[in-house]
């Protein structure tokens, strides 16, 4: 059985994904957090990945890693710069030296948030940040193409949408992503044999889709889910007054807002600001 790191595992995401991949892989689930709750399969590693030391130390000895670690909202810049930036080139570094070669990006769909909402898009433009969040995740799918490119690591970023049990506002509607889709997504990462450096959307089969996946789909995802089953409820939910920037663009709120309150926030150890000559010299 393959042994897959999920960083980040105490988040949202991460206690969907640990939960559909039970059984399935030895998990090897890390946090700079506890964990509310370490299944028996589980090895749990407390790691701050801010640090390489830590990175390294994590990533000894897996197949894969699923690198869900970091912010995963906007925030102060300096607690994006630690956690997603200096995190994910340590975790990347870390997997590149212990000889790891795939590694799966949990990008997300803020990474090209300022495409309007009457546009599709598909796996090859341009990136559009939304949001210092966003730049990051814009970061991390580049240093992935170049860990692919000058490396041959196997890089398979997903741009995730919203993950959860159903669709929360009209805007997640088109970004919905299902638990037993997301696993399905990362297992096609995990086990494709010709993964190089590919960018998938990270959402279920909805009908109101903003993306041209064809990219997953040919990879062979096979969504199971669509929004739409439950889209009438949904809009019946919805208040009205939704900011008319945020309304027209992808990425919603994440286009107007500077701050948006973390569902899952960091310990204040993760959030101090260091300053960059300190952390840059951390890395070599
Ligand atoms: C994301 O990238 C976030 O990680 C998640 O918490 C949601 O805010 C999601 O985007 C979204 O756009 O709804």
């Amino acid at each position: 059985m393959k042994t897959i790191l999920i960083t980040g595992a105490a988040g949202d995401v991460g206690t969907h994904l640990r939960r559909e991949l039970a059984g399935k892989y030895v998990l090897r689930v890390s946090d700079l957090r506890s964990l509310k709750k370490i299944n028996k399969e589980e090895q749990f590693v407390r790691a701050d990945i801010s640090k390489m030391s830590d990175a390294l130390r994590i990533t000894r000895g897996v197949d894969a890693i699923v690198h869900l670690g970091g912010y995963s909202v906007e925030g102060p810049w300096e607690g994006i710069l630690s956690a997603n930036i200096v995190g994910c080139y340590n975790v990347f570094e870390a997997a590149r030296r212990n000889g790891v070669k795939r590694i799966l990006f949990p990008t997300s769909n803020h990474a090209t948030g300022f495409y309007r909402r009457d546009h599709t898009i598909d796996h090859r433009v341009y990136p559009k940040p939304d949001s210092r969040y966003g730049v990051s995740k814009v970061f991390g799918e580049a240093l992935a193409s170049l860990y692919a490119d000058k490396y041959g690591m196997q890089m398979y970023c997903m741009r995730i949408g919203n993950v959860g049990p159903a669709p929360l506002d009209k805007r997640r509607l088109s970004i919905w992503f299902s638990p037993r889709d997301l696993a399905q997504l990362v297992t096609i990462g995990i086990e494709h044999p010709d993964i190089r450096f590919e960018i998938v959307y990270g959402v279920s089969g909805n009908k109101r889709s903003w993306y041209d996946n064809s990219n997953a789909y040919r990879l062979g995802y096979k969504p199971q889910d669509d929004s739409e089953a439950v889209a009438a409820e949904t809009l019946a939910r919805e208040k009205p007054g939704e900011d008319p920037m945020a309304a027209l663009y992808q990425g919603g709120i994440f286009t107007v807002a500077e701050d948006i309150p973390n569902p899952a926030p960091l310990p204040k150890k993760a959030k101090k600001a260091k300053p960059a000559k300190k952390a840059k010299r951390k890395q070599r």
